[in-house]
């Protein structure tokens, strides 16, 4: 309990600390509340990357530098209650990267897992683990964490998509490395929609194997897959009070979030439907894909169209009405989260 004192105790108090300090040592009292806090109170805030905004500043980028320059050449999207954090939650990275035709990213390999959400594919690709897949609109694509990739795009238009990385929980335990491959491009190893055929269709090899460890073995959850299951279970049940019709991003092989750190699901709303507040420990980006949202976050008002990103801070009061029929894609750190056993939530 805080309790108020008079100067006097105050110095006295004071002095003692003085002569903890060159110890390494720390009176607890005075930070207490501050470690170990009634209720998560975030320190960033909800807000909307429209991508009116964003595209031409990215490819405004793709006049200034190559992508073999930038190795990577993506704008951070940056919490504005954080800037220089290179966040847009408390644990989650997010950026907008773009591939000029003709381009590669080269091949590298960390440990923090990364995954993609394409805004605009024009049949550019990505390879992952001797792979390659096409991106199109609307893919969920993964990189596991240590596997190689590379992207490039070998037609005539730019390719542009979100990244979601897990670094940030990954730096948190000081456990990154990273490193380069000698080829810029990966050689490739096995056919393309191999991982698909092999663990996308209800089966899987008769030996055990996951190729990837806790991540799941399929990396590239296809829009053309994903959005007719959400649209066939949305046209024959209820919505969910909280989440409208929502389907998750599973490993096959474990029946759990498609990566260990990262939960992602693909939701929709019809239009003029509006969730019940909902408010949860994960923070949490939506992509929409689809129509248009308007999002009330701790009474707040935003909304946020097609190819615009919502950055959604811990235990903020959430709820989602679709102005115009929508489809958006989410991700969050509850996938790590709920190992830990610290995931909540609370519904209305
Ligand atoms: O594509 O490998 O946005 O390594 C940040 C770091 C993307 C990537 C990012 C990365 C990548």
């Amino acid at each position: 309990m805080q309790t108020t004192v008079s100067e006097g105790v105050a110095a006295t108090r004071q002095k003692y600390y003085d002569t903890l300090a060159p110890q390494s040592l720390a009176p607890l009292w005075e930070v207490l509340k501050g470690l170990v806090p009634t209720e998560p109170k975030s320190k960033f805030a909800p807000h909307v990357w429209h991508f009116a905004k964003t595209k031409p500043l990215l490819m405004a980028a793709g006049d200034l530098l190559t992508a073999e320059e930038a190795e990577r050449r993506v704008l951070v999207l940056e919490n504005p209650a954080m800037p220089g954090g290179s966040r847009i939650t408390a644990t989650m990275y997010a950026g907008l990267q773009l591939i000029m035709p003709g381009e590669i990213a080269p091949a590298h390999r960390h440990t923090a897992s990364a995954l993609r959400m394409v805004l605009e594919g024009n049949g550019g690709f990505t390879a992952v683990a001797g792979e390659k897949t096409e991106m199109k609109r609307g893919d969920f694509i993964i990189t596991p964490s240590m596997g190689w990739h590379d992207h490039g795009q070998e037609n005539h238009s730019p390719v542009i998509w979100v990244d979601g990385l897990d670094l940030h929980m990954v730096n948190f335990y000081e456990a990154a490395f990273m490193d380069h491959m000698n080829d810029k491009s990966q050689i490739l190893t096995r056919a393309e929609g191999q991982s698909v055929s092999e663990y996308g269709s209800g089966l899987g090899p008769m030996t055990p194997h996951s190729p990837f460890g806790l991540t799941t073995p399929i990396f590239n959850y296809a829009y053309d897959r994903s959005r007719p299951a959400l649209m066939q279970v949305a046209g024959n049940t209820q919505p969910d009070a909280h989440l409208g019709y929502a389907l998750r991003y599973l490993n096959p092989l474990t029946g759990d979030w498609a990566m260990p750190t990262i939960a992602a699901w693909l939701s929709h709303l019809p239009k003029g439907l509006e969730t019940k507040p909902m408010r949860s420990t994960d923070g949490q980006t939506i992509v929409v894909l689809e129509g248009e949202l308007t999002l009330e976050l701790d009474g707040k008002t935003f909304t946020a169209g097609e190819s615009d990103v919502v950055g959604v801070p811990a235990w903020v009061w959430k709820k989602v009405r679709a102005s115009k029929d929508a489809i958006y894609f989410t991700f969050s750190d509850r996938s790590a989260q709920e190992k830990l056993g610290i995931y909540r939530e609370e519904r209305q």
